[in-house]
C-alpha cells in the first residue's frame, strides 16, 4: 500500500491523480473496497451496505443504527433464525429417507412451536422497520396554512435562527424553504410552505403549487391556525385525507392574542413568547416515532431490501405452518422452511447476484 499526502490544493490533487492513470493504475469503483471485504468474507452483506449507511448518517440516531448494523447486530439476529430454520428443515428431510419406518424426527408439536418461534422473531424485526425508517431518513414536515398564521415564525422559532421572511403581509413566503433541525437525535426537515388562499398573483399561486407537492410528500403536517379552521379540503384537498391517516399536528398559533378560537388544537403555541413551543417539538417527536420503546440493544431494521426478504420468510413460515396444520408430509413443510432460511440468505448475502451487489455498491463513493 502506497499513501500519498499533498496539499490540500484540488489542482494539486487532480494533477497527481492524472499522473498515477498515466501508468498501471486505474481508480476505485465506487464501494470497491467494501465489495471486496464482502467478497472476502469480511463482513457479510447487511453489513457491507451499513457501511454507507454510516457515511451518510445524518443525526445521531441513523449513526447509532448503523453503528449496530455494521457491528453486525442485525446479522447475528439473522444468522441465528436461518440457522434453526435449515436444521429444522434438516430434519425434516432426514424423515423422508426413513419414509417406510414412519418415524417422525421432529415431533409435529415441536415443530409447530419453532415455526412460532422464529415468525415471532421475524414479525418483530418487519415491526421495527416503520421506525428504523425515521431513524435513518429523518421525517418530512411540512408547516401548512392560511397565509399570515404564523408558519414563517414558527420555523425561525424552531431553528433559533431568522431564517425565513417574517412579516404582517399575508403571503410573504412564495418559495418552499427546507431546514433540518435535530430532537433528540432524531432528524426534522421542515418545508415552510406559501400561506394557501385563492389569488390572482401568478407567483403566489406557484407558490400554493408548490405548498401542495410539499404537503404529499410530507411523512408529517403541521396545520397552524390563528384563531378558525376553513374547511381543510377546500384549503387542500391532501389535508383531509391525511386527518384520515393520523398526519397532522393542528397548531393554534398566536396564542399569546388570547383570541377566541373556533377549533380544537393539539398544541397551542405563540411564535412570539415561545409557549408551547416544548410541546410541540415533543409531539412531533411522538407522532414521528410512534409508541416505540427501543432501547439501544434492540434490533431495527430500516433497509428497504432486509424488510423484503423478511417479510417473504414470514410468508413461507406462514405457508409451513399451514402444511403442518393440514398434516401434509414433511417434504412441503421442508420446502417452505428452506425458502424461509433462503430469503433470509440474501439479507446477509449468503447468495447474491451480481446485479444485487451492483445496486448495493453503486451507492457508495468512491475509495469506500
Ligand atoms: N402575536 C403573535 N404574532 C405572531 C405570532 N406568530 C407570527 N406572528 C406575526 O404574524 C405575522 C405573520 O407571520 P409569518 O410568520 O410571516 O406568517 P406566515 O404564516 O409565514 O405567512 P405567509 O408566509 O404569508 O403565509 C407576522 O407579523 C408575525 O410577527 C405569534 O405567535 N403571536
Ligand atoms: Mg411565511
Amino acid at each position: 500500500m502506497v499513501e500519498l499526502s499533498c496539499h490540500g490544493n484540488q489542482l494539486i490533487v487532480e494533477k497527481i491523480i492524472d499522473t498515477l492513470l498515466a501508468g498501471e493504475v486505474r481508480l476505485a469503483e465506487p464501494g470497491e473496497f467494501t465489495r471486496r471485504a464482502f467478497l472476502n468474507n469480511r463482513m457479510d452483506l447487511s453489513q457491507a451496505e451499513a457501511v454507507v449507511e454510516v457515511i451518510n448518517a445524518r443525526s445521531t440516531a441513523a449513526l447509532k443504527g448503523a453503528r449496530n448494523q455494521l457491528d453486525g447486530m442485525l446479522s447475528k439476529k439473522v444468522h441465528s433464525l436461518r440457522e434453526q430454520l435449515i436444521n429444522t428443515s434438516s430434519l425434516l428431510e432426514l424423515e423422508l429417507d426413513f419414509a417406510e419406518e414412519d418415524v417422525e424426527f421432529v415431533e409435529r408439536e415441536k415443530l409447530m412451536q419453532k415455526i412460532n418461534f422464529i415468525k415471532i422473531e421475524i414479525d418483530a424485526l418487519l415491526a421495527t422497520y416503520s421506525f428504523g425508517r425515521v431513524i435513518r431518513d429523518g421525517v418530512n414536515v411540512a408547516l401548512v396554512g392560511k397565509p399570515n398564521v404564523g408558519k414563517s415564525s414558527l420555523l425561525n422559532y424552531m431553528l433559533k435562527e431568522s431564517r425565513a421572511i417574517v412579516s404582517e403581509i399575508p403571503g410573504t413566503t412564495r418559495d418552499i424553504i427546507r431546514e433540518e433541525i435535530t430532537i433528540d437525535g432524531v432528524l426534522f426537515r421542515l418545508y415552510d410552505t406559501a400561506g394557501i388562499r385563492v389569488t390572482e398573483d401568478s407567483v403566489e399561486k406557484e407558490g400554493v403549487y408548490r405548498s401542495r407537492e410539499a404537503v404529499k410528500s410530507a411523512d408529517l403536517v403541521l396545520y397552524v391556525l390563528e384563531d378558525e379552521e376553513s374547511e381543510r379540503g377546500e384549503l387542500l384537498p391532501e389535508l383531509k385525507e391525511l386527518t384520515s391517516e393520523n398526519k397532522i399536528i393542528t397548531v393554534g398559533n398566536k396564542s399569546d392574542l388570547q383570541k377566541e378560537i373556533t377549533f380544537t388544537a393539539d398544541v397551542r403555541t405563540s411564535a412570539i413568547t415561545g409557549e408551547g413551543m416544548n410541546t410541540l417539538l415533543k409531539t412531533l417527536k411522538e407522532k414521528a416515532l410512534g409508541s416505540n420503546t427501543f432501547t439501544e440493544k434492540t434490533t431495527i431494521v430500516s433497509n428497504l431490501r432486509h424488510f423484503h426478504s423478511l417479510r417473504k420468510a414470514a410468508e413461507c413460515l406462514e405457508i409451513a405452518r399451514a402444511s403442518s396444520e393440514k398434516g401434509l408430509s414433511p417434504e412441503y413443510i421442508a420446502v417452505d422452511l428452506r425458502n424461509a432460511s433462503a430469503a433470509l440468505s440474501e439479507i446477509i448475502g449468503i447468495v447474491s447476484s451480481d446485479d444485487i451487489l451492483n445496486n448495493i455498491f453503486a451507492s457508495f463513493c468512491i475509495g469506500k
